[in-house]
């Protein structure tokens, strides 16, 4: 200790602690995974009683509050147990500092990466290292340290060495310049647009400190469907006040851009990326952007989808369009997301259409490009199969997106854990390059020699005071960030990490609870699209079960009937060689397992095959009944997770129970609604009974066809 003594510039001692924790029974959840911050009640480690740092920045200063405010709160109230042991010491730097320079070897520091850490425990010093090579590693370290005290403190008795996976972790707000926010479940946007650049909402810290505690580093601050106004020199000072908050927390701002912006904020004649003065325009408000924030990310585009403006309105392709960004972003280190998810009504099945337009530019776009390409390839189902895309991009730079916002799994009502739809969907073997080529692994850079490489999450963060809508689903954006940091951490682990974070260290609760989070996204697959089944929703909203919809004059392919194709025979599309050829797409022996039937996992069987109704599945039923069996399933582990929670009433608070009780009884009502709709309207078709066990459906079809949802009520 003397040692140190001699050598830092800075101590920070301990102050009296505040007290921070919220009274009983006014939990609101806007502490997210910081409300139950302590030790567990048999921590036997170190009462940490100093910290030194010795170096200076924006970042470290924000390190050394969280050192203080957090170790004053752990320690105090530690305290009040009997479990004391020695006295440690925590010493945070970068290889400045020479305490950390001389007790480390660079190696293993190399292996720490520009934003990973090592927490190192010294016993001979009794000091815990927690050294990186850059700020941010020092502050995501700071973070992992405090999280493990919470969680599992015996892990900082060995080596931890933690690199991210993806160089770039970033949510992507979906957030409209007049505060709305599209396909928002938790209130209006939280930048709150009209206040800035004079005053800034002060949440905006909270939010920052959130992303960094699980590794987020990128925030694109509105909707891919863009307003070109946020490239108006007005709009951007509002972005430098925003951007100048989030980067002591390591996070990076980017935007997204309406490609149409030369013509309807320049006055140009047109877009078209291959004339000079369209280019010229691009640069100079790109050179405009970087004299206003430095650091800024770069541009997330959505071109000729969904009726957004794009190259293809000038017959030029989404390379050309991606690359004139690019080149223009390019002298400052910025880059491109170019999304791949374009679709045309006319055109052949959707599912196969990101592949059709994006394969053949495969090794035309710029190394600062990457293509933005969503999980599955129609749209954030609560179940798809991988978008054939993965893998098959060799020469380009694939980044996956994620909804984490719960579009189509029941907004932010329904408790749907997303780590475990995120986990299968990223150690999901593409087979592209050979065996054990994971759709994380050929998007992280371990097969192809990526020089940037991405991972992003839809938002699902609003002015709600518990941000996201629910207590659940702040688990969703948590997971998110600590899949993004290492797609390898199990989603269980994660689910028990948040619930102790969260709510309470008591080992049933997190048993318990534990076990509700890693099958509730698979309840709602069973109760709104089971086997394979997909876009099954009310029209527009996407809320609540609308197998039925017909809206004369639609886009076909924005209606469920395209998408289950019942009719007398059976259910499903047909995507197999004699279908849509969908299956074409994937590499073998992936293509052959989804071509038949009988190898296709039951999982995707609807989505790649239509099939009769007496169709016999593995476990001997008829297609018909095995539906019935799915839908009622869902609604059993609905009431199985409403009882599971209601027995919890002892170890949480009492508002967040309360609140999640409700949220809880309306997943169950609605779960009988989707298993009604759904079982009575393919029964039309079917005209097969339901089987005699299974609870009889308590709604008419023609009632259900009547309720009109409103969606105000879940904005
Ligand atoms: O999932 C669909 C949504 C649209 C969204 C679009 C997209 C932002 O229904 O609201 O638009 O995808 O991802 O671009």
């Amino acid at each position: 200790m003397k040692l140190i003594l001699k050598r830092v510039v800075c101590i920070v001692l301990f102050f009296a602690a505040a007290n921070v924790m919220l009274a009983s029974g006014t939990n609101d959840g806007s502490k997210l995974w910081f409300t139950n911050f302590s030790l567990p009640a048999d921590y036997n480690g170190h009462e940490f009683s100093s910290v030194v740092i010795s170096e200076y920045s924006p970042t470290f200063e924000i390190i050394q509050n969280e050192f203080i405010s957090s170790l004053n709160q752990l320690f105090t109230q530690n305290t009040k147990s009997n479990s004391k042991t020695s006295a440690g010491s925590i010493c945070i730097g970068t290889l400045q500092n020479d305490f950390i320079a001389n007790s480390i070897q660079p190696e293993i520091l190399k292996n720490a990466g520009s934003d990973g850490f090592i927490i190192k425990y010294l016993a001979d010093d009794d000091i815990t290292i927690i050294a990186a090579n850059t700020d941010n590693g020092c502050l995501y370290g700071t973070y992992h340290f405090l999280r493990l005290l919470c969680t599992n403190p015996q892990a900082l008795n060995d080596l931890i060495v933690e690199n991210p996976a993806y160089k770039r972790r970033i949510l992507n707000h979906w957030d409209n310049l007049d505060g709305t926010v599209e396909r928002g479940y938790a209130g209006r946007s939280i930048w709150l647009w009209d206040d800035l650049p004079e005053k800034l909402n002060p949440r905006i810290i909270d939010y920052a400190r959130a992303n960094a505690s699980i590794g987020i580093n990128g925030t694109v601050l509105n909707n891919v469907n863009a307003s070109p106004a946020i490239l108006k020199e007005e709009y951007l000072q509002k972005v430098k006040v925003v951007a100048d908050v989030l980067r002591p927390y390591g996070i990076q701002v980017y935007l997204s851009v309406n490609f149409s912006s030369p013509k309807i904020l320049g006055g140009l004649p047109d877009s078209d990326p291959l004339k000079p003065e369209v280019k010229d325009w691009w640069n100079n408000k790109v050179a405009e952007i970087y004299q206003l924030i430095p650091d800024f990310g770069g541009f997330v585009v959505k071109a000729n989808s969904e009726g957004q403006p794009g190259p293809q309105d000038y017959g030029r392709t989404h390379a050309d369009g991606a690359n004139m960004l690019a080149d223009a972003l390019n002298p400052y280190k910025g880059i491109v997301m170019w999304r791949a998810f374009v679709y045309n009504p006319s055109g052949d099945d959707r599912a196969k259409q990101a592949y059709n337009e994006f394969k053949p530019l495969d090794g035309k776009f710029r190394n600062n490009v990457m293509i933005q390409v969503k999980n599955g390839p129609v749209d954030f189902q609560p179940r798809e199969p991988i978008s054939p895309l993965f893998g098959a991009m060799e020469h380009t730079t694939l980044i996956p997106e994620l909804q984490i916002t719960k579009e189509y799994l029941g907004f932010s009502d329904h408790w749907a854990y997303l780590g475990t739809l995120f986990q299968e969907f990223l150690q999901t073997d593409t087979y592209q390059k050979g065996r054990n080529t994971t759709v994380s692994r050929v998007t992280n850079g371990d097969v192809f020699n990526d020089s940037i490489t991405g991972i992003a999450g839809v938002s699902n963060i609003g002015q709600d005071i518990n941000w996201c809508g629910s207590h659940s689903a702040q688990a969703n954006w948590y997971v998110f960030g600590r899949l993004a940091w290492n797609p390898d951490l199990p989603a269980k682990t994660i689910a028990e990490e948040w619930l102790e974070q969260t709510f309470s260290h008591n080992t049933t609760f997190i048993k318990e609870m534990g076990r509700v989070m890693m099958e509730s996204r698979e309840a709602v697959v069973n109760y709104m699209t089971p086997l394979g089944l997909h876009h099954l929703m009310g029209w527009s909203h996407h809320y609540g079960p609308e197998p039925w919809c017909e809206i004369p004059g639609a886009r076909p392919d924005w209606l469920p009937t395209y998408y289950h194709k019942a009719d007398s025979y059976g259910i499903g599309f047909n995507r197999s060689s004699t279908g849509s050829n969908a299956v074409e797409q994937y590499a073998e022996p992936l293509k052959t397992m989804f071509d038949d039937p009988q190898l296709c996992p039951e999982k995707f069987l609807l989505w790649f095959h239509h099939l009769p109704w007496d169709y016999t599945m593995s476990n001997g039923r008829e297609l018909w009944d095995e539906l019935c069996y799915k839908y009622s399933e869902g609604v059993t582990q609905a009431k199985r997770f409403r009882e599971t929670w209601n027995s919890m009433e002892k170890f949480v608070d009492e508002r967040q129970f309360k609140e999640t009780s409700d949220k809880l009884d309306t997943q169950v009502k609605e779960a009988i609604w989707w298993r009604d709709a759904c079982l009575l309207y393919f029964q039309t078709f079917s005209k097969r009974e339901i089987p005699a066990e299974l609870d009889e459906p308590v709604h008419q079809l023609d009632e259900l066809k009547k309720l009109k949802f409103d969606l105000k009520h879940h904005n």
